[in-house]
C-alpha cells in the first residue's frame, strides 16, 4: 500500500507575530489558528511556522545568514534558535490544550544545511509520528551548515522540502494578505491579486514580484515563491490564502471555497 500523502501547512510569522516590534506575540491569532486546525481535522497534516519578530530581529542583529565570522555571534546564534523555541512553544500549547495531539520538532536536532540549503535531514522521527496519527510542528530555525557554520533556515525552505521528499497531496500557505499580488498591497492599494497561476507563468512573474520585506532576513514574498518552485514543478499545489483572516485556514484545509491563490504546475 502506498504511503498516504500529507498536506503541509505553513503559518508565516507575520501572522502569529507583529513583525514591526521585537518578540511581539498575537496570541489572539495563534488561539484562532489552533481552533480552526482542530475544526478542520485533516489527517496527514503536517505545519511549519514561521520567525516573525521572534527569529528575524536576532537573526538580522548577529548576521546568522553570513554565517560563523566572530566569536560574538555564537550568542547570538543560541538567542535566535532559542526564541524559535519559544514562538514554537506558545503554538504547541494552543494546539495541545485543543486536544491536537501535535508534536514539536526542532530544524536544528535533524537538520544540518550546506550554504543555506538543506544538506541532511533525518526524518525517520517525523515519518514515524505521521504514521501514528500525530501532527508534526516544524519551523524556521537557526541551524548548523557544514560551510557556513550555521545559518537560517527558512521555514519555506522547509515545506519545499517536507513537501517534495514525503510527495505531499497539497501545500497550504498562510500569509497576511489575500494571496499573491503583482506588487505589495500593503503599499499598493492598485496591487492586482492573482487567482491561479501555471508554473510557467510564475516564473515569468518572478523578475517582477517584492523581492525583500523589513525585517525579513529570507527573502519575503520572492524568498517564499523561489522555494516552492522544486514542489510546484513535481506537480504539487500550492494555495496562498490569508491566515490573519478568520476562517481562511480552516476553509482552505477543508478543501473549500476561499479567497486565494492557486499555483498549479500546468
Ligand atoms: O520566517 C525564519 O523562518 P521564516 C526563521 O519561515 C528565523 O523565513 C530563525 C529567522
Amino acid at each position: 500500500m502506498s504511503e498516504p500523502k500529507p498536506t503541509i501547512l505553513k503559518i508565516g510569522g507575520s501572522v502569529i507575530t507583529d513583525k514591526s516590534k521585537e518578540l511581539d506575540v498575537q496570541m489572539q491569532a495563534i488561539n484562532r489558528l489552533a481552533e480552526e486546525i482542530r475544526e478542520a481535522n485533516v489527517q496527514n497534516l503536517i505545519i511549519v511556522h514561521g520567525g516573525g519578530s521572534f527569529g528575524h530581529h536576532l537573526a538580522q542583529r548577529y548576521a546568522i545568514t553570513e554565517g560563523f565570522k566572530k566569536e560574538t555571534q555564537r550568542i547570538g546564534f543560541s538567542e535566535t534558535h532559542h526564541v524559535m523555541t519559544v514562538l514554537n512553544g506558545l503554538f504547541m500549547d494552543a494546539l495541545i490544550w485543543r486536544n491536537v495531539p501535535a508534536v514539536s520538532i526542532t530544524p536544528s536536532s535533524c537538520i544540518i544545511t550546506k550554504n543555506g540549503r538543506i544538506q541532511c535531514f533525518e526524518d525517520a522521527p517525523l515519518k514515524m509520528l505521521l504514521k501514528m496519527g500525530f501532527l508534526p510542528v516544524l519551523y524556521g530555525d537557526a541551524v548548523l551548515d557544514t560551510k557556513l557554520g550555521f545559518a537560517i533556515l527558512s521555514g519555506d525552505q522547509l515545506v519545499s522540502v517536507l513537501a517534495t521528499r514525503f510527495n505531499a497531496e497539497r501545500i497550504i500557505i498562510g500569509v497576511d494578505v489575500d494571496g499573491l499580488y503583482d506588487v505589495d498591497p500593503k503599499v499598493k492599494k492598485t496591487a492586482k491579486k492573482f487567482t491561479h497561476l501555471t508554473l510557467e507563468e510564475l516564473k515569468e512573474l518572478q523578475s517582477k514580484l517584492d523581492k525583500s520585506t523589513a525585517w525579513d532576513v529570507t527573502g519575503g514574498m520572492f524568498g517564499k515563491i523561489a522555494e516552492l518552485l522544486p514542489a510546484i514543478e513535481q506537480g504539487i499545489p500550492v494555495t496562498i490564502v490569508n491566515a490573519a483572516k478568520p476562517n481562511y485556514i480552516y476553509k482552505a484545509l477543508k478543501g473549500k471555497k476561499v479567497k486565494s491563490t492557486l499555483i498549479e504546475k500546468e
